[in-house]
């Protein structure tokens, strides 16, 4: 029998040599892959850093602005109250008053909770949501356990499910007014509600330097008076607290611009002023579009200046709180 002469298909020396190939291929791929990811990882780690330098040196920066709007002899609309130290960098102070805002604490009685019903509507709440959120507002600071007709007591708040019911004293803190049944709905409608309330201040809004929707809500105006009078007060730049403001010396100057007689509501006297007493200072510092900013509430007496409240924040694109 003659043994087989066919040659097989393929040498058989060629199948090692393929895998190697593949081989080397394979490593240059793994290669490639932890190059590639090692170098994301190496620049997220850089932008996280360059992110972390740029977040420092805003909040410096509004601290430096702090230094200068807190000072005695600053006043609002001063030069100083904007810097430029470069290209990229910028300081921007605002000084206020706490009176430019509605003090929750001094409205919740039965003479002044209009004030809040007619802000609330203004908002878009209806009249009954308005009434009933003032209601709950006012059980939530009385001493008592009488429910208001649509307001909410201690039980209304088991009833919920909520583990704290109402403090039965004034409001500490802005943040407390949300236990309330129905600031909910004020918040939908007003994201920005904080802005129109404060803590500080003896209850006289003041009148150089408030928003229009706070002013038409205390005095009884339609808005578009209120917003008139502002347009004129704020001058030629458009904005509170600048030195082109024209500023009313006398409220009867004020009545006569909303082209309203002196009120003779009850109490209304006792709701609105023509100045503040409670300075509040807001410093936002920028790195190019990164922006952080303090807003302290101060207290002056005997020349000394005491902070009462100090509130950090990242501004939104309008620069506010
Ligand atoms: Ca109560
Ligand atoms: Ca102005």
């Amino acid at each position: 029998m003659q043994p087989s002469t066919s040659a097989p298909a393929w040498p058989s020396h060629r199948a090692p040599g393929g895998s190697a190939l593949l081989m080397v291929l394979w490593v240059i791929a793994l290669l490639s892959f932890l190059m590639v990811t090692t170098l994301m990882i190496a620049m997220q780690d850089v932008e996280a850093g360059v992110a972390r330098e740029m977040i420092s040196r805003a909040r410096h920066l509004a601290e430096s602005g702090l230094a200068i709007g807190c000072h005695q002899q600053i006043e609002a609309g001063d030069p100083l109250l904007r810097g430029k130290p470069d290209s990229i960098e910028s300081i921007e102070v605002q000084i206020t008053s706490e009176e430019a805002r509605l003090n929750v604490n001094h409205l919740l009685t039965d003479t002044h909770r209009s004030v809040l019903e007619r802000l609330f509507a203004s908002w878009g709440l209806s009249r009954v949501e308005a009434e009933s959120v003032v209601d709950a507002l006012m059980d939530f600071v009385d001493e008592d356990d009488f429910k208001h007709l649509k307001g909410a007591e201690s039980s209304d708040y088991k009833a919920r499910g909520l583990s704290r019911g109402p403090a039965n004293r004034p409001f500490r803190s802005l943040d407390e007014m949300l236990l309330v049944p129905g600031m909910d709905r004020v918040m939908q409608a007003a994201p920005r509600w904080r802005e129109a309330f404060t803590l500080w201040g003896d209850g006289r809004l003041n009148l150089n330097e408030a928003e229009p929707a706070l002013i038409a809500a205390v005095l009884d105006v339609p808005l578009t008076s209120a917003q008139n009078f502002t347009r004129h007060r704020d001058g030629l730049d458009g904005h509170p607290c600048t030195l082109d403001d024209n500023l009313a010396e006398e409220l009867e100057e004020v009545y006569d611009r909303l082209g309203k007689g002196r009120p003779s509501g009850e109490g209304t006297g006792e709701l609105v002023g023509l100045n503040g007493y409670t300075p509040r200072v807001v410093s936002i510092g920028r790195v190019n579009d990164c922006a952080r900013g303090i807003a302290v509430t101060l207290q002056r007496r005997d020349g000394k200046t005491q902070v009462l409240a100090w509130h950090e924040f990242v501004p939104s694109t309008a620069g506010r709180p």
